[in-house]
């Protein structure tokens, strides 16, 4: 449970009011016509979710000109959904965002029987979102705070293999989503009027600590391949090739990253690079992993998959996939939630997966030791060289930082 309770609206003033952190309004619902709200925000209600739309609500709004009206006359089926879609006309990166608000006014006659949850949507096609375990909350406005370590990956989005395909570039976002869903208390069919306003970014967050895993801030390549070790089949295929090296040319933060060349000459076969932390530890409050990779264009036809993989004392592990980002000349930021799959079970939370091919037991999330960085081809018939470069690998988890900063331990790191 941690600290994070005493998150409130005393506490949020005063922080407000010595360190603002603000970084910008990320969307004010602001319309002239009830037009312009629902060509902004497109509504999709599938069938047996029952009808809804939105509206420019001049009056009862927390800022500029409006507010968006939400109605949704919804038929009492638990889990459907009225689904609000903005589309960006430019992709944003929300990489140095920590926490976001939003103003919602609630219902009261419909707030167990409605939920609400933002989607954001990267250019990968995946996202992260945040469900307010609130639901919709009283009729009346309050401010609804969310941190990174509140947003999830969505496994509904993109069906089984979605998450699995691949993650959400967090420098690349392209879409937003405002859902209702109905309950399991929504038994009979009701009408239930919303409405959001004053979405805000924030840099900061007292809710949040940083690691830095590794930042690649080696001097030379051989301090790098003391710390990240490659691996090459006996006997390697034809053609097979994995190097690790400094380089100061492309970085995204200190002095170096990693280059990482390779080469695909057949599939599923693991072109791998990790490295082992000093001693093993609970991972149970991890909340999320980032790691920022610059890839290579001249790819972009082939179907390289970039794993990161996380792994036990027993080595065992689990991963996630970072497909997309192998195949641009840009850097990406790929943002992973820590959440893992029960093979037990067959549950599907995503989007870490355990190994099929580990050590053969279940994944201890208890005792983790070590990271993985691996490649695969994905088709049959490619083979090709490429290089990508590796830079900021980090996690997050709650804490609560008594100043609304980023805290930056690096007990890993050995050349910082
Ligand atoms: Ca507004
Ligand atoms: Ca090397
Ligand atoms: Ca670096």
């Amino acid at each position: 449970m941690k600290n994070y309770l005493i998150r409130g609206m005393t506490l949020g003033f005063l922080i407000m009011s010595c360190h603002p952190g603000f970084a910008g309004l990320l969307e004010g619902f602001n319309y002239d016509t009830d037009g312009e709200a629902q060509t902004d925000w497109v509504v999709t209600l599938y069938s047996g979710a029952g009808s809804g739309n939105v509206y420019a609500e001049k009056t009862n709004k927390t800022e500029g000109v409006s507010s968006l009206k939400a109605v949704y006359d919804y038929t009492g089926q638990t889990y459907y959904t009225m689904t609000m879609t903005k589309t960006l006309s430019t992709p944003i990166d929300l990489s140095s965002i920590k926490r976001f608000r939003i103003s919602i006014y609630g219902d009261t006659a419909n707030k167990d029987k409605l939920t609400w949850y933002i989607r954001f949507y990267s250019t990968t096609g995946h996202t992260i979102r945040f469900l307010d375990m609130d639901r919709l909350g009283d009729t009346g406005w309050r401010d609804v705070d969310f941190d990174l370590v509140d947003l999830t990956s969505d496994y509904w989005v993109s069906g089984y293999w979605g998450h699995y395909g691949d993650n959400p570039d967090i420098t690349s976002i392209n879409k937003i989503e405002l859902i209702l869903e109905q309950t399991n208390l929504a038994t009979a069919p009701g009408t239930s009027t919303v409405y959001f306003d004053n979405l805000q970014m924030f840099d900061d967050s007292n809710q949040i600590i940083f690691e830095a895993i590794d930042n690649f801030n080696y001097a030379t390549e051989g301090e790098l391949e003391s710390v990240w070790t490659t691996k090459t089949p006996t006997p390697p295929p034809t053609g097979f090739a994995i190097d690790i090296a400094t380089t100061t040319a492309l970085k995204i933060e200190g002095t170096a990253a990693m280059q990482y060349d390779y080469a695909i000459v057949d599939y599923w076969r693991n072109i791998w690079c990790e490295r082992e932390i000093p001693a093993a530890r609970d991972f149970s409050d991890i909340a999320f992993f980032r790691i920022w990779i610059y890839g290579d264009p001249a790819i972009s036809d082939k179907s390289p998959l970039m794993l990161f993989a996380v792994q036990d004392t027993n080595n065992n592990r689990v991963y996630a996939n970072m497909r997309t980002a192998l195949k641009t000349g840009k850097w990406s930021c790929y943002h992973l939630s820590f959440i893992v799959d029960d093979p037990g079970t067959g549950s599907l939370d995503g989007p870490f997966r355990q190994d099929q091919y580990d050590n053969g037991g279940d994944f201890v999330i208890e005792s983790v030791y070590k990271f993985g960085l691996n490649i695969q081809g994905s088709t049959q018939y490619e083979s090709y060289s490429s290089t990508c470069v590796i830079d900021k690998m980090e996690l997050g988890y709650r804490g609560f930082v008594p100043e609304p900063q980023t805290s930056t331990f690096e007990p890993w790191a050995l050349y910082e």
